[in-house]
């Protein structure tokens, strides 16, 4: 099969017993006894071991001649960091990064942040009266620093009573994040294989990037598909005449990736660049990626963008530019769907004037547009932001169906890709192995009276995540999810471990609440987010450089193998959450099997010895896991030359009959039977245009004009790094940015720097303006991820004085369907600041701490 699946490695097994961290002194001695490498002064030299092996050994490069520091890395790439004195001082990127990115350089300031937590903290009132005690305080209650031993036994108490009392479904640890990089240290896996073994915990489904796509994906195209491997970028290079970036800002979005990058997206786009291949960027921001690519730029209003699609399919149809062939081989219910075009049973024809109405980019554009697509190999690259949208999942549908009309999908260079913009989709597949990390284990849910008491069928379902706040306010709510009911089960105790809800979810003021519901809140955090300061107990967690692991570089490529080495010893008295949990563990008294009786080294040396037989089996020859690690260097895996030119559904294009779909016709469902049995009214059994809950022309948009966009930020990772010196990039007089069109900023006498509130009915923010034409007239755009800083943490809905945008956005499941996120969509409306000077404390030590 020539089908490049890319999902998350199985996890494997192993596990450590004395974890705790191999302080950097034990570590040399041990890697300088191992090999007999020549490491031992301190820093890395020159590895000569490296060059040597690299030469028996293509794969296991010597890409680093001028090595200077110690090989780390992180979601924004692999580099090396300057360690003087036991400090990290400075970093260098890996040699043969192809685009390397300027959020390593942050790497000396995470680990030695002021805001680090430092010790095990209890919130005050929690510690007096015990769980549930004045909840109401969490966020501004005074802390009390406790031992390790103590605040290990506090938790361990509280999850042995309440699996004991109430059920594994009482305790939520699915802690939804972005974590750190590493196969082992890898907090929410850590945390799930800990209450596992307790008797199991309540966990989620799906995820904030996907939500929508991820559910109505597979009734369309028979998988989840945005997260799938992509027609290989060289393919696209050679053959792609128009590509269309829809909602998609790839240069700044491929900054970052879920394992290390490796950055081969933005080569893709800039060989795109240099050819003078046409772009044309659809987003009502004239994104940082359309600039820098020189795409045209078409802004429609946001959240209109299914409209916009259908107007355009109108005019393939009726020009007779569409594939009927493709349409009648490859697809099932386009009749159903033109009937809808054509308006057959609602009277509505959804035409190029139709569909300009609603998306206010001009007929005639679209007409144009409908013809460039029809008459050249196009390729549609779909982000993610337009399906964080209510109805959502009518996006990506509408991609499908637009890419199904042009006939181009198993076509070189033609179709859609859902993931060009993230992670490097289209990176071509290596051939070697996968990195599997240590596994959450099985939910094994210790007593199954408890399930079959409170949801009936005695398993534990899990919520789709974004309705966390839901969830926690409303214990017996039942909701739909994807033609199935989800009851929520009483929670009282939530875990989080990797994550920051308090900046990843919508609504935060309606979060504040619902958090107040359960009676105990636990946190492992390197910093005071926002997360830390709501919770109850927090537990101080070291980054990545302060402990040894593994990970692959490149989702979807596969490429390479990094050894994260560990750079400086634990700060403060933080501890690798691998060692709070056997910690936990030990109280709970499954240490053994929580650590298997392995310790680092012994896990890692595992993980690589397995990868090593994988590589030997695709005929990659490795070096000995001792050598690897001694040599500071990493593995680069040969890339075949058939994987250079894959193209994706081009089997299925071949032979739909032997290659079929995962859906229940084997075929592209323009018309879901599956989704129509569900009688859903808000995903129906065709793509549809639906008006959003808020937009520009629903009632709200009297009080509230202006409708928001929330894109990912150009100089962090979500919430991560914005307590670095970075934000001095991006921050307006220390808040973060909004960026508005200058005739709004005039009607409303803002200037550029100017301090601005931005306010709805949900919440208020203070933000500092970027006047600029960037934006489409109408929109203003506040990247996600600054830390939540209410200015009276008593008062619900307080001024955020660093400008979280979630304050704004709202709290509703995208449809019955998916039930995703609506994080990229609001109403609001701004004035210029006017009252008291305010002092930013996002990024401050609460009291106690
Ligand atoms: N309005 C709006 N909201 C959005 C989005 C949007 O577009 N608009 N985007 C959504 C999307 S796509 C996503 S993925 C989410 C992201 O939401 P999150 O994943 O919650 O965001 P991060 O800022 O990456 O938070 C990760 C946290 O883990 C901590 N951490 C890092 N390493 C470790 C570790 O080793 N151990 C422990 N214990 N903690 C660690 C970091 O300090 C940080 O606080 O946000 C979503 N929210
Ligand atoms: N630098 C950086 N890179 C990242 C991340 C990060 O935080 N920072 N996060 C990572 C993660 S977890 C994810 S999920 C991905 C996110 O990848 P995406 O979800 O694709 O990224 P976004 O920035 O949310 O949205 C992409 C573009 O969609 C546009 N857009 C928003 N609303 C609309 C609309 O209604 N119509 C149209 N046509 N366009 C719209 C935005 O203006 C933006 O330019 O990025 C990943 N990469
Ligand atoms: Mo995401």
């Amino acid at each position: 099969m020539k089908k490049h699946p890319v999902s998350l490695p199985a996890d494997s097994e192993s596990y450590e017993q004395q974890p705790l961290y191999v302080s950097r002194r034990r570590f040399l001695l041990g890697a300088g006894a191992m090999a007999g490498a020549p490491l031992l002064a301190g820093l890395w030299p020159k590895s000569a071991l490296a060059e040597a092996i690299s030469q028996a050994l293509p794969q296991f490069t010597a890409l680093r001649p001028a090595q200077k520091g110690i090989l780390t890395g992180a979601h924004w790439g692999a580099f090396e960091a300057i360690v003087k004195d036991g400090k990290m001082v400075d970093v260098q990127p890996i040699a043969d990064d192809p685009y390397p990115n300027e959020l390593i350089t942050m790497a000396p300031y995470q680990v030695h942040a002021d805001n680090r937590i430092k010790y095990p903290m209890v919130r005050k009132s929690w510690l007096e009266g015990g769980p549930g005690s004045h909840p109401e305080l969490r966020g501004r209650d005074e802390w009390v620093r406790v031992s390790w031993d103590k605040a290990l036994t506090l938790v361990a108490d509280q999850i042995r009573r309440l699996e004991k009392d109430h059920g594994p479904q009482s305790i939520y640890a699915g802690s939804y994040g972005w974590k750190s990089v590493g196969m082992l240290h890898n907090s929410r896996t850590l945390l799930q294989r800990c209450l596992n073994l307790a008797g199991g915990f309540l966990n989620y489904s799906g995820d904030y990037s996907t939500g929508a796509a991820q559910v109505i994906m597979p009734h369309v195209v028979g998988s989840v598909e945005v997260y799938e491997q992509q027609t290989a970028w060289p393919n696209v290079i050679d053959n792609s005449t128009l590509v269309i970036m829809w909602g998609c800002n790839p240069m700044i979005t491929l900054k970052n990736s879920w394992n290390l990058p490796d950055h081969v997206g933005q080569t893709g786009f800039e060989a795109l660049k240099k050819k003078g291949t046409r772009m044309i960027s659809i987003d009502p921001v004239h994104n940082d990626s359309a600039r820098h690519l020189g795409a045209e730029w078409i802004a429609p209003r946001p959240y209109t963008d299914s409209a916009m699609m259908i107007g355009i399919a109108h005019t393939l149809l009726t020009e007779n530019l569409h594939n009927p062939e493709f349409l009648k081989n490859y697809t099932v219910g386009f009749d159903k769907f033109e009937a809808y075009l054509t308006g057959q049973n609602d009277g509505v024809v959804k035409d190029a004037e139709w569909a300009a109405q609603i998306c206010e980019v001009d007929a005639e554009t679209l007409r144009k547009l409908a013809r460039d697509m029809a008459k050249q190999r196009t390729m549609l690259m779909g982000g993610w932001g337009i399906q964080r949208q209510h109805h959502g999942e009518q996006q990506h549908w509408m991609l499908v169906t637009l890419a199904a009309m042009l006939g181009q999908i198993g076509l070189p260079g033609g179709g859609f890709g859902f993931s060009y913009h993230y992670s490097s989709g289209g990176s071509p597949t290596a051939k070697g192995g996968i990195l599997a990390g240590i596994s959450a284990g099985q939910n094994s849910v210790g007593d199954k009276d408890w399930l079959a008491a409170s949801t009936g069928t005695g398993a534990l379902t899990p919520f789709p995540v974004a309705r966390i706040a839901d969830c926690l306010a409303n214990p017996g709510k039942t909701i739909d999810f994807n033609g199935s009911k989800i009851t929520y089960p009483d929670v009282k105790m939530v875990y989080v471990a990797g994550g920051n809800t308090f900046h990843q979810h919508q609504d935060i003021n309606n979060l504040v609440k619902a958090w107040q519901r359960p009676e105990t809140i636990v946190v492992n955090e390197p910093y005071w987010t926002a997360t830390a300061k709501h919770a109850d107990i927090v537990l101080p967690a070291t980054t990545t450089y302060e402990r040894n692991d593994m990970d692959m570089g490149g989702d979807y490529s596969q490429l390479y193998v990094f050894p994260l080495h560990q750079c400086v010893p634990p700060q403060h008295e933080s501890r690798n959450d691998f060692d709070i949990f056997a910690g936990l563990a030990e109280k709970l008294g499954f240490l053994q099997e929580f650590t298997e009786g392995k310790d680092e080294t012994q896990w890692l040396k595992g993980m690589y010895d397995d990868l090593k037989s994988q590589a030997r089996n695709a005929k990659v020859a490795l070096p000995p896991f001792d050598m690897f690690w001694a040599s500071n260097n990493y593995v680069r895996f040969p890339v075949p030359e058939t994987n250079k030119q894959w193209v994706r559904f081009a089997d299925f294009r071949e032979n739909p009959l032997l290659n079929p779909l995962g859906t229940p016709s084997g075929k592209i469902e323009i018309y879901s039977d599956t989704i129509a049995k569900m009688g859903y009214d808000d995903c129906k059994a065709i793509p549809t245009w639906m008006p959003p809950h808020e937009w520009y022309k629903g009632p709200e948009a009297e009080k509230y004009p202006l409708s928001l966009n929330t894109g990912h930020p150009i100089n962090r990772l979500h919430s991560q790094l914005d307590n670095t010196p970075l934000r001095k990039k991006y921050a307006v007089a220390d808040r973060e940015a909004i960026w508005l069109h200058p005739a709004d900023a005039k009607q409303r006498g803002i200037g550029d720097g100017d301090l601005v509130r931005a306010f709805n009915d949900r919440g208020q923010i203070l933000v500092g303006a970027v006047v600029t034409e960037n934006v489409r007239q109408g929109v203003v755009r506040i990247s996600e991820g600054a830390w939540f800083d209410p200015a009276d943490p008593s008062q619900p809905g307080s001024l955020c004085k660093n400008g979280n945008v979630n304050c704004l956005t709202f709290d509703i499941g995208s449809s019955s369907l998916a039930q995703g996120n609506c994080g990229q969509m609001a109403q609001l409306e701004i004035e210029k600041y006017t009252g008291p000077a305010l002092t930013n404390t996002a990024h401050s030590v609460p009291a106690g701490g």
